[in-house]
C-alpha cells in the first residue's frame, strides 16, 4: 500500500502527464497504443535516470576513492618491500642461526665440561676446607704441646741445679762407698790378720811370717813351712830385715837362703829372685865364711841389720816361715 502510495506522488512531481497516465494505469486502463508507448518512455527514463546516478556515483566514488586507492598501493607496496626485506633478514638470521648452531653446540658441550670442572673445583674446595680445619686443630693441639713444652723448659735450670747438686752427691756416694770398701778391706784384712795372728802369724806389709817354736834342720823347717803353704822366708829390703831381725830378739832362726851344690851361688827358696848386691850389706862383716865348707844355709844370727850367717843345712835352729796375705773371698 506504502509503494503504491509514494509511486504516484513521485510520478505526479517529476511528469505531471505520465502520472495521470499512470493514476490511470492504476485504474483499469484501457487497453490502448498510446498507453503502451507512454510506459516505454517512462521505463527508459527511469533507466536513463538510474544510468546517469549510476554514471555519477561513479566518478564521484572514483574522485574520492582513487587517491585513497593510490595511497593504499603505495603503502601496500611499501609494506611489500619492509616484508620483502625482513623476509630476507630472517632468511639471512635463519642461515645465521644454522652457522651458530654447532657453535651453540659446542658451547654448550663447554658449558656441560665447564659445569664439571666447576664441580671437581668444588669438591677440591671441599677438601681443602676439611683440610685446613684439621691443620688448625693440629695447630692448636702442637700449640699446646709447645705452651706445655715452654713450662719444662722453664724448669729445666731448677732441674740442672738438682742435677748437679744429685752429681754432688753421687760423688760423695762414690767417695763414701769407695771408703767404705776400703774399709770393709780394711776390717777383712784385719779380720784375716787377727786369724793368722791367732794360729802364731806375724803380718808386716802384705806377708806373714811365722816365728817357730822349736828348732828344725834347714830341710826339715823348709818341709814344716810348705805344710802350711807357705816358705823359709826371703828378705827383699832393708824393712823387711829390720822387722825379722827385731822379731828374732838374737835368736838364731833359720831363713830361705841356700845354695845350689857346695859351689853354687845363694838362692831364695821361694823363687824369688835373690840380689847378691843388694844383699851384701845384710851378712855379718866376715860372712859367709863356709866354714869347713859346709855351710850352705843362711840364718839370721845378730840383732842388727848386718845379722846373716852361713851355717850347716844339718844344724837345728828355729825358723821363719813366709807367705804372701792373699784376701779371702768376702
Ligand atoms: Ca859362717
Amino acid at each position: 500500500m506504502n509503494l503504491k502510495q509514494a509511486r504516484p506522488s513521485r510520478a505526479r512531481r517529476m511528469c505531471p502527464d505520465l502520472a495521470e497516465r499512470l493514476s490511470h494505469r492504476l485504474d483499469p486502463p484501457p487497453k490502448t497504443g498510446r498507453s503502451l508507448v507512454l510506459g516505454r518512455c517512462l521505463t527508459v527514463g527511469a533507466a536513463v535516470i538510474f544510468l546517469t546516478l549510476v554514471l555519477l556515483a561513479s566518478v564521484l566514488l572514483q574522485a574520492i576513492l582513487y587517491p585513497w586507492f593510490l595511497g593504499t598501493i603505495s603503502d601496500v607496496k611499501t609494506n611489500a618491500q619492509v616484508l620483502e626485506s625482513r623476509v630476507d633478514n630472517i632468511s639471512a638470521l635463519s642461515s645465521e642461526v644454522k652457522r651458530n648452531r654447532g657453535g651453540v653446540e659446542a658451547a654448550g658441550v663447554q658449558v656441560q665440561m665447564v659445569n664439571a670442572s666447576l664441580d671437581h673445583m668444588r669438591s677440591q674446595i671441599r677438601r681443602l676446607e676439611t683440610g685446613v680445619k684439621e691443620a688448625n686443630a693440629r695447630i692448636q693441639t702442637l700449640t699446646s704441646s709447645w705452651e706445655a713444652a715452654d713450662k719444662l723448659n722453664a724448669q729445666i735450670p731448677g732441674l740442672q741445679r738438682d742435677l748437679d747438686k744429685a752429681s754432688a752427691l753421687n760423688a760423695k756416694v762414690q767417695g763414701l762407698q769407695g771408703s767404705l770398701e776400703n774399709i770393709s778391706k780394711l776390717l777383712k784384712q784385719q779380720n784375716d790378720i787377727l786369724q793368722a795372728a791367732s794360729q802364731g802369724w806375724k803380718y808386716f806389709r802384705g806377708n806373714f811370717y811365722y816365728f817357730s817354736r822349736i828348732s828344725k834342720t834347714w830341710y826339715s823347717a823348709e818341709q814344716f813351712c810348705m805344710s802350711r803353704n807357705s816358705h823359709l822366708t826371703s828378705v827383699t829390703s832393708e824393712s823387711e830385715q829390720e822387722f825379722l831381725y827385731k822379731m828374732a830378739g838374737g835368736l838364731l832362726y833359720w831363713i830361705g837362703l841356700t845354695k845350689a851344690g857346695s859351689e853354687g851361688d845363694w838362692y831364695w827358696v821361694d823363687d824369688t829372685p835373690f840380689n847378691k848386691v843388694q844383699s851384701a850389706r845384710f851378712w855379718i862383716p866376715g860372712e859367709p865364711n863356709n866354714t869347713g865348707n859346709n855351710e850352705h844355709c843362711a840364718n839370721i844370727k845378730q840383732s842388727s841389720l848386718r845379722s846373716w850367717n852361713d851355717a850347716s843345712c844339718d844344724n837345728t835352729f828355729l825358723f821363719i816361715c813366709k807367705r804372701p796375705y792373699i784376701p779371702s773371698e768376702p
